[in-house]
């Protein structure tokens, strides 16, 4: 009589845990590495604020002056100069744009100013970020270019190379 009991409890916590739904995400995190022939690194947190995700972070090993960040359709860095990243994200078909912009990739993110000792910091809250459906941002590739993104050039802002890459994922629960 005890074994059964047991199998029926166990079996009554499987069926529990499985009625569960899975938690939202709302904190994701990427960790930037560098390209070949650059030093560019750094983290950058996106975290659920009201309807948008407040992106924040730092950079490090940047020349000075601004650099095009954005969300790119893969979170794939394995080729040497990032192409492996794709385009910019763009689940909506919009044009390229600035993070201000009524159009604009999902994945404009605009520019990040660095100072003359190469150190850049985002913090922004972004209302075209989500972490649901056909616009979650997980599991995408944030890209950090060696030019400046003029908010105009269709697709990609002309902003040169990729000099940082780093994959969206869920942060661990603080
Ligand atoms: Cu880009
Ligand atoms: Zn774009």
């Amino acid at each position: 009589m005890k074994t059964i009991a047991l199998v029926f409890a166990a079996g009554a916590a499987a069926a529990a845990a499985a009625a569960q739904p899975k938690p939202a995400v709302t904190h994701a995190i990427a960790v930037l590495i560098p390209g070949k022939d650059s030093k560019v690194a750094g983290t950058i947190h996106f975290k659920k604020e009201g309807t948008g995700v407040h992106v924040t972070g730092a950079l490090t090993g940047l020349a000075a002056g601004n650099h095009g960040f954005h969300i790119h359709e893969f979170g794939d860095c394995s080729a040497a100069d990032f192409t492996s990243a794709g385009g910019h994200f763009n689940p909506a078909g919009n044009p390229h744009g600035g993070p201000k912009d009524a159009k604009r990739h999902e994945g404009d993110m605009g520019n990040i100013e660095a100072t003359p000792d190469g150190n850049g910091t985002v913090d922004y809250v972004d209302s075209e970020l989500g972490f649901d459906g056909t616009k979650s941002i997980v599991g995408r590739g944030v890209i950090v270019h060696a030019n400046p993104d003029d908010f105009k050039t269709q697709p990609t802002g002309n902003a040169g190379g990729r000099v940082a890459c780093g994959v969206i994922g869920v942060a661990k629960a603080e």
